[in-house]
Formats: structure tokens, C-alpha cells, sequence
């Protein structure tokens, strides 16, 4: 599989949920043809590569066994490949990976930065590119009391260190991208930083992806419900852009693709 960070920037990644949060009205099979819709919706907005995932992550989520997690994903992944779009999968479980790799994703998105025992050997004997994320905690309890000394020192450090377990697996360099996790183990004041300081995060230059969309960070800035925080969202992915974030891990691709066109504009005036 060719590699989606060789590709020139900013990309966008567009988030497809198959959780049970979402699995309520009629069953799997309008949640499918849902999700499905929704993927072709991005694809014609012009996303770079949908994250599907199937684990719930959000602050105070309990974990999901292995064998849920696949029946979730994989019916969802091979109707998605017929889209001809780039996918990544949202996991850190090691079975999880490979069964997404035979069927042909690009990416592996791991929260937990390939920390589970196997994850790193399974991506090592794979062409697909990783993305490596930092958390503090687990999600159940990782937003009680986030606390850091430094926290972009430290999310540098924890995020040098995967780097290096990844090139001592025989993961190739250029597969890897880097990810402050915002609101993972983040109080506002950290997720300010980490965006302010994006830059600074980066690794011998390895592309940096950033997921801010509709998260709680708006929510204690703004007062905004969830439903509210597109605009919010749209404004900060584009400050990381112009502070050099190269992908944005988004719910709202058209809104999104519109603004980097509006700065890649700005930007290719000579
Ligand atoms: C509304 C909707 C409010 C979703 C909050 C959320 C990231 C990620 C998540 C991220 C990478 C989320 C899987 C949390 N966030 N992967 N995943 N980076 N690489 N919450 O920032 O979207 S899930």
C-alpha cells in the first residue's frame, strides 16, 4: 500500500463512528448503510482517508472486547474499500490490525501509540502507514486530573520513545506520523499549549496529525453543545495547519477542505 504521507499537504481525514453509542434505531444494517452514506458524502467532499473506527474513546468509555470490535469494523471496512478512498483504522488492538491490514487499509491509527504486547510487530510486517498519539491515562479516567510539569516536553518525550520502539520493530520511518492526542488526558490550558506549540512536537520532521473537531475543549471555551462546534473546530484544525499540523482528523471534511483551500491560496501567492 502507498504510502498517504508521501502525499503534499494539508490532508484531511474525515471520522466514520461505528460504536454503540450510535447503534440504537433499526440495527446493524441501517447503521451500515448510514455509515456508508456518510463515507460517500465525504468522498465527494474531497477527504484524503476515512478513520473508521469501532472502539469508543471518548472521555469515560468503557473498553471494547476484540471480538466486538470486529464484527463492528470489518463488515463496515469492505463496503467502505469499494469507495476508492484511503482508510485508516482507529484501534490498538493487534488482531484488530491485522485484520484490517489483510483487507487493505492504509493506516493504523492507535491512540495507545502500538503499547499493547504485539501491535508493533503486527505493523512492522505491513506496508501501511501509523499514527502514534499520546494519552495520559486511559479513557475511562483520563480527564479526573490530567496533570503535566511540561506538557509539551512530556508529549515530545512519550511520543521520541514510540518513535523508537517503532524503528527498533523495523517500522519504517517514513510510514510514521505524530499526534498530541488533544483532550486525552488534557485540561484546556494543555490542549492550548500543545496547539500553540505544534511545531515544537515534531520529530526529524515527521508529519504531525491533529484531531480537535468538535471536542470538549469548545465546549469550555464557548459553552457550546456538541452540535455547535463546527465553527470552533473548523478555526482551530486551521491554526494547527498554519503552525504545521499536515492532516486534521475531522467530522466536518467540506468545511474543512474549504478553509485550507482558502489558506493554500493565501499561501501560493509568491
Ligand atoms: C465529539 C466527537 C466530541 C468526538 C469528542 C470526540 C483522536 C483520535 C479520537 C485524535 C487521533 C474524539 C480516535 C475522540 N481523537 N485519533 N481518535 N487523534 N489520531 N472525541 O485526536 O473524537 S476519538
Amino acid at each position: 500500500m502507498e504510502s498517504i504521507l508521501k502525499k503534499p499537504g494539508p490532508l484531511v481525514m474525515g471520522i466514520l463512528n461505528v460504536t454503540p453509542d450510535s447503534f440504537s434505531d433499526g440495527g446493524r444494517f441501517s447503521q451500515y448503510s448510514h455509515a456508508l452514506k456518510h463515507a460517500e458524502k465525504m468522498v465527494r467532499d474531497g477527504v484524503d482517508i476515512i478513520d473508521i473506527g469501532g472502539e469508543s474513546t471518548r472521555p469515560g468509555a468503557k473498553s471494547v472486547a476484540e471480538q466486538d470490535e470486529l464484527e463492528r469494523v470489518m463488515p463496515l471496512l469492505e463496503s467502505i474499500k469499494q469507495l476508492d478512498i484511503a482508510i485508516s483504522i482507529d484501534t490498538s488492538k493487534p488482531q484488530v490490525m491485522q485484520a484490517a491490514i489483510s483487507a487493505g487499509v492504509s493506516m493504523i491509527n492507535d491512540v495507545r501509540a502500538l503499547q499493547e504486547e504485539g501491535a508493533l510487530a503486527v505493523v512492522a510486517e505491513a506496508n501501511v502507514d501509523v499514527c502514534l498519539m499520546h494519552m495520559q491515562g486511559q479513557p475511562r479516567d483520563m480527564q479526573v486530573h490530567p496533570s503535566y510539569e511540561n506538557v509539551v516536553v512530556e508529549v515530545r518525550d512519550f511520543l521520541q520513545s514510540r518513535v523508537e520502539a517503532c524503528l527498533s520493530s523495523g517500522i519504517d520511518k517514513e510510514r510514521i506520523c505524530l499526534d498530541p492526542g488533544i483532550g486525552f488526558g488534557k485540561a484546556l490550558e494543555h490542549n492550548c499549549e500543545l496547539l500553540k506549540e505544534i511545531a515544537g512536537l515534531s520529530i526529524d520532521g515527521l508529519p504531525l496529525l491533529v484531531g480537535v473537531s468538535r471536542k470538549r475543549m469548545f465546549s469550555e471555551i464557548l459553552g457550546l453543545d456538541i452540535d455547535q462546534r463546527m465553527i470552533a473546530s473548523v478555526a482551530a484544525g486551521l491554526i494547527a495547519v498554519t503552525k504545521g499540523a499536515k492532516i486534521l482528523r475531522v467530522h466536518d471534511v467540506k468545511a474543512t477542505k474549504e478553509a485550507i483551500e482558502v489558506y493554500k491560496a493565501i499561501e501560493s501567492i509568491k
